[in-house]
């Protein structure tokens, strides 16, 4: 059965010219065992929510998962799909891509991710367990490569599932010793084992081609009390005559003469793509062993009160609870309206968040240690432990990268939106699972605090300046830069709405004056950007601003006003939004007024859409630096008075 995988994988490397056959040959007793003996799931529903979870890490063997895929009768996963290896709409792209192909739980590639992905999945599983109870009840396993433990988000994750001894969460890593440049010897000496176990984890070591001892350490690790590593000593390429064993074996096609040479090391004697019907007998024979554990799961899940299925079932679907947003929503704004409040839009955050953490017991917070600073834990959440899996807000440490990927692998697990914080510059550390919750597709929440030289005292190594451009550049990602605390709650709003792509909250360390006065039922967020103040007369001036330099603008538009030049004030809480109107609108919002001028503590970079070239920007071209923050506004010309001049000037007025 295990050659049936490797010889799949060759050909489909072969033929696409491109791949990777080593880590699916080396690796493929492991999968054998796995998917033969062990792992829960059912290919007649691969979203089944009680399946166990398979993180393939190494992102790069994904001709291992497709080959299984395919054998264990996934019935979209034909030959014709694994003969389609790398090509252009195929089910099997180049590295495993979630939403893409059926059983794929999530997409890796970059190395490191999926691990962390996994230590996510398994706190969700323990989490929704907590909340319902024997309908939740599954593993979470990952095939992990040198490359994945090498990488530094790796040490984040393993530390924080040996920390929250997540004993559900089973790593078999591909001790192969050989990455691209040759073998590890070139770079690591670390003893896995031994890391592992510091950290709380399970952990042993053995021979990666014994199905027997797989089988056994995998029943082990099942009955652990922690987390558990299984280091799988394997040959690269199993098989392969002169490259196994070497990182030839890595990345390129064997080549015919190879590949021959391979068929009659292993004793596979059939055609490329042929896999004999004895051997594709028994693979669906494993394909079929969980049928009998989804139906018994289906009649638990029938069982519990109709209540409590239908909330399961919703937050599986990723549906909020009818009204439930709206009302919170409109209950924070009708307050906002009755008491206004000078606050840091971080703190209108956790006032909505007071109010949305109630309402939608989906969410989970969480904050890198930064739990003050983010103001992401309501009074009401209850911290998520070892001791209490149903508590709803985690400390992650100071582990960003790690947070953000655990972040993903809870939104891929179903059942929970994840939000939580840390400082706006350190988005860098978050940024690859960032990235990836875009690509997935997934609603994940970042509440990215101190977001810009407002912060003040800290400093230019804390006050971010490139880091609005750089998130804006992320395709399906929602930056949201609220001005006040309205607005604040509309963002919130909209990326809780959002199903299909992740949203980060750029909010404020400092207070900000409540522009928005009136109870309005409107979201006006929702449109990216409005008109926030009007001109007195016909607008000769369009200012444009995000977040806490509205203000500013709005107070340009007096000192303008003053100099007889009518201005309005345009606040642009979210750049994508605004992107997606309809041209017409969009025109009508940057308006006809001859002079545009924008003001945003932070790079032009991706203003000039909105101002064009001959606008004027007021902002940051350089580094900040540590000081008061009213100073800094002054000293890098971030103000009201600078705001009118530029515009004067445009006008010919300077
Ligand atoms: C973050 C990241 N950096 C680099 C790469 C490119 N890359 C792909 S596989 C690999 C290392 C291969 O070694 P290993 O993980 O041991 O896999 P094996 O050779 O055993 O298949 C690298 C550097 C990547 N995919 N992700």
């Amino acid at each position: 059965m295990a050659n049936a995988l490797r010889a799949l994988a060759m050909d489909a490397v072969e033929q696409a010219k491109a791949g990777h056959p080593g880590l699916p040959m080396g690796a493929a007793d492991i999968a054998t065992v796995l998917f033969g003996q062990f792992l829960k799931f059912d290919p007649a529903d691969p979203a089944w929510p009680d399946r166990d979870r398979f993180v393939l890490s190494a992102g790069h063997g994904s001709m291992l998962i497709y080959a299984a895929l395919h054998l264990l009768g996934y019935e979209r996963m034909t030959i014709a799909e694994i003969k389609r290896f790398r090509q252009l709409g195929s089910l099997t792209p180049g590295h495993p891509e979630f939403g893409h192909t059926p059983g794929v739980e999530t997409t890796t590639g970059p190395l490191g991710q999926g691990i962390a992905n996994a230590v996510g999945m398994a706190i969700a599983e323990r989490h929704m367990a907590a909340a319902f109870g024997e309908v939740v009840d599954h593993y979470t396993f990952v095939l992990a490569s040198d490359g994945d433990l090498m990488e530094g988000v790796s040490q984040e994750a393993i530390a924080l599932a040996g920390h929250l001894r997540l004993a559900k969460l089973i790593v078999l890593f591909d001790d192969n010793g050989i990455s691209i440049d040759g073998p590890l010897s070139l770079a690591d000496s670390v003893d896995q084992v031994k890391r592992f176990e510091a950290a709380g984890w399970a952990a042993c070591r053995i021979d990666g081609h014994d199905p027997d001892a797989i089988a056994a350490a995998i029943t082990r690790a099942k009955a652990s009390d922690r987390p558990s590593l299984i280091a799988c000593r394997t040959k690269i390429g199993f098989g392969a005559p002169t490259k196994a064993g070497s990182e030839k074996a890595h990345g390129s096609p064997l080549g015919a003469e190879e590949i021959k040479g391979a068929r009659a090391q292993l004793g596979w004697e059939w055609p490329p793509f042929e896999v004999p019907a004895d051997i594709r007998a028994a693979w669906q024979r494993s394909g079929e062993r969980g049928k009998a554990a989804r139906q018994a799961w289906l009649m638990r899940l029938a069982a519990l009160p109709a209540a409590e299925r239908a909330e399961f079932d919703r937050r599986n679907r990723g549906e909020l609870a009818a009204d439930a947003l709206a009302a919170a929503v409109r209950g924070v704004k009708e307050k906002l309206a009755a008491a206004p409040k000078e606050i840091a839009t971080r703190a209108a955050s956790e006032l909505a968040l007071e109010a949305l953490t109630a309402a939608l017991p989906e969410m989970i917070g969480g904050s890198a240690d930064l739990t003050g600073s983010n103001n992401t834990k309501p009074t009401g959440l209850k911290v998520l432990s070892a001791a209490d899996y149903g508590g709803r807000f985690i400390h992650y440490g100071v582990r960003e990268h790690g947070m953000a990927a655990a972040m993903n692998g809870m939104a891929l697990h179903g059942g929970i939106i994840p939000f939580s914080g840390t400082f706006l510059v350190f988005s860098d550390y978050c940024r690859p699972a960032i990235r990836l919750a875009a690509l997935m597709q997934k609603r994940v929440i970042h509440v990215l605090t101190h977001d810009s030289i407002g912060l003040g005292e800290d400093g230019p190594t804390h006050q971010p300046v490139e880091h609005l451009a750089a998130l804006r550049a992320i395709p399906n990602l929602l930056l949201f830069r609220p001005c006040d605390t309205v607005e604040t709650i509309e963002c919130w709003e909209l990326a809780l709405e959002r199903r299909e792509g992740p949203s980060v909250l750029a909010l404020t360390r400092q207070a900000l004056p409540q522009r928005r006065l009136a109870y309005e039922a409107d979201n006006r967020c929702a449109g990216g950007a409005y008109e926030i103040a009007a001109a007195d007369g016909t607008a000769q001036v369009s200012l444009f601003a995000t977040g806490s330099e509205v203000a500013i603008a709005v107070e340009a538009q007096k000192l303008l006003q003053a100099r007889g030049v009518a201005a309005r004030v345009v606040s642009v809480p979210c750049f994508e939004l605004f992107r997606a109107r309809p041209p017409a609108q969009r025109q009508s919002i940057i308006g006809a007024a001859p002079v545009r001028v924008a003001v945003e503590a932070a790079i032009r970079q991706g203003w000039d859409e909105i101002i064009g070239t001959n606008g004027a920007f007021v902002g940051m071209t350089t580094f900040g630096a540590s000081a008061p923050a009213k100073d800094l506004y002054r000293h890098f010309g971030i103000t009201s008075e600078k705001v009118a001049e530029a515009a004067l000037s445009k006008l010919g007025r300077g």
